[in-house]
């Protein structure tokens, strides 16, 4: 359905059989005019019973699952590099086209440690708009996190802003590929080798996500993956450091078991960062299970952009044909002043159609402590982050979400901002506790 709130042609967004509509709907009827679109703040039934949500875990083959559970503990190798470990290394390390990985037991821990082999020390370039894990996996380790802004259109770390924030202490930049989004590689690859500084990748979006280009390998020094539950390639908790380098990867083999190169000789300083075959398992049960859900993601994806395509206010992120792309996070952005409700609205409408949307990554790592207080100034200087942060929504996607789902949803969206001013008065009254704590 195509309408929005300024919009005059209007179609009933569903058959008004909803006990909360009916009067409305026979007096609508009776006038000879169609029944105002449905939404669960003004009353109608919510468009879900059940919840749903960005996050909710893809759960591809849980035979397959509990099969290789069972076989672990036949084997009794629970952890320390057990053949499901290995195993899960490999096809990580086949999907990204690298010749090393090594998995880890989440993916800041992967970012601590990618950072710490990298020799990297002083001052880091990276994007404010992030997961905060980024940030505090260089803080952690006592570099200072140079915030730097983001490209509107890229949502990732800004060439040129990258230059200008390079000083005599700046040993790396730590760039996001945010959404699972192409960022700008190559060119952030020239600036450190300009520099003779370092490249280090957060690609915890981007599991199966590339360019094609020529040649193989990777670009950067390092990518970081994340395998959590709520990515769409998952082993429940876990992580994974791809890279191309020999040595860097014989370093990181040893700096994920606490440094041990041998049963009582140390070399590195290392940590406990290693990846259990618990997890393992059901890593290898996602992967396996990779192409259908990609496959699904993009439906879906298209789903959204189609029902989405002409609601007033609202663009769905689009993602270039030169891509491989999970389709895993489908980023929208609002325009309050089109739309007629602010991004906070709408999710918290949404709450009460039972569809928790996200706000990722509000309001961006450097108004989050530590940092807000370490670097007070940092707003100034970041006007596209703080821009792009206070529009992006994030949509449910994912095995759970079906494309009746997205159809459903995205007319309930598009209803929502047909009824905007309606909607918005409403919000003023409301007291449901699903609405977001940032709205109550
Ligand atoms: N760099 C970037 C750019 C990242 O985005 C992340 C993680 C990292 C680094 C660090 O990687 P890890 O160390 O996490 O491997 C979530 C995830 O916790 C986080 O992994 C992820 N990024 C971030 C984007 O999203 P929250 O705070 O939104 O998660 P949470 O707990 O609210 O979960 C989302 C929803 O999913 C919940 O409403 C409920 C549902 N859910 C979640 C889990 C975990 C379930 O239904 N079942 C579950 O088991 O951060």
């Amino acid at each position: 359905m195509v309408v929005g709130h300024d919009n005059s042609v209007l179609r009933a967004s569903q058959p008004s059989l909803l006990s909360g509509d009916l009067q409305t709907a026979s007096r609508h009827e009776r006038e000879g005019r169609e029944a105002p679109p449905e939404v669960a703040l003004l009353g109608s039934k919510p468009a879900f019973a059940e919840v749903l949500q960005v996050g909710r875990p893809n759960i591809p083959d849980r035979s397959a699952f509990l099969s290789r559970i069972n076989r672990m503990l036949d084997n009794k190798q629970l952890t320390n590099f057990g053949p499901m470990a290995l195993e899960l290394e490999n096809k990580i390390a086949e999907v990204a086209g690298a010749r090393h990985c090594v998995a880890t037991c989440n993916g800041t821990v992967g970012l601590e440690l990618a950072i710490g082999a990298l020799g990297m020390q002083g001052e880091v370039i990276v994007p404010s708009f992030t997961f905060i894990a980024t940030t505090h996996a260089l803080w952690r380790q006592n570099i200072r996190p140079v915030f730097c802004d983001v490209d509107p259109e890229t949502h990732c770390l800004d060439p040129r802003r990258v230059r200008e924030a390079i000083t005599s202490a700046t040993t790396g930049i730590l760039g996001v590929s945010l959404w699972g989004d192409y960022s700008g590689e190559e060119e952030l690859r020239s600036i450190a080798d300009e520099h003779g500084i370092k490249l280090l990748l957060d690609s915890a979006h981007s599991f199966g996500c590339g360019r094609e280009r020529a040649g193989c390998g990777i670009v950067s020094d390092a990518e970081v993956f994340s395998l959590h539950a709520t990515k769409c390639i998952h082993a429940i908790e876990g992580g994974a450091i791809v890279t191309d380098d020999d040595a860097l990867a014989k370093r990181l083999r040893l700096m994920v078991n606490f440094g041990f190169a041998g049963e009582d000789t140390v070399t590195y300083l290392g940590t406990n960062g290693k990846m259990c075959e618990a997890t393992a398992a059901m890593g290898l049960t996602s992967i396996e299970a990779k192409d259908r859900i990609f496959e699904q993601n993009r439906m879906n994806y298209l789903a959204y952009m189609d029902g989405l395509s002409n609601v007033s206010g609202i663009k769905v992120r689009a993602r270039s044909p030169q891509d491989r792309h999970n389709f895993h996070y489908v980023v929208c952005e609002i325009d309050s002043s089109t739309a007629g409700l602010t991004r906070d609205e709408l999710i918290a409408a949404l709450r009460l159609e039972n569809v928790v949307a996200r706000r990722y990554f509000f309001p961006g790592c450097h108004r989050m402590e530590p940092y807000a207080s370490l670097f007070p100034n940092s707003k100034k200087e970041l006007p596209v982050t703080e821009a792009v942060a206070g529009r992006v929504m994030v949509l449910p996607n994912g095995l759970s979400v079906s494309r009746e789902n997205v159809a459903r949803l995205t007319e309930r969206i598009s209803s929502i901002v047909y009824r905007a001013p309606e909607v918005r008065a409403a919000l003023k009254n409301c007291k449901d506790p699903r609405l977001p704590s940032f709205m109550r």
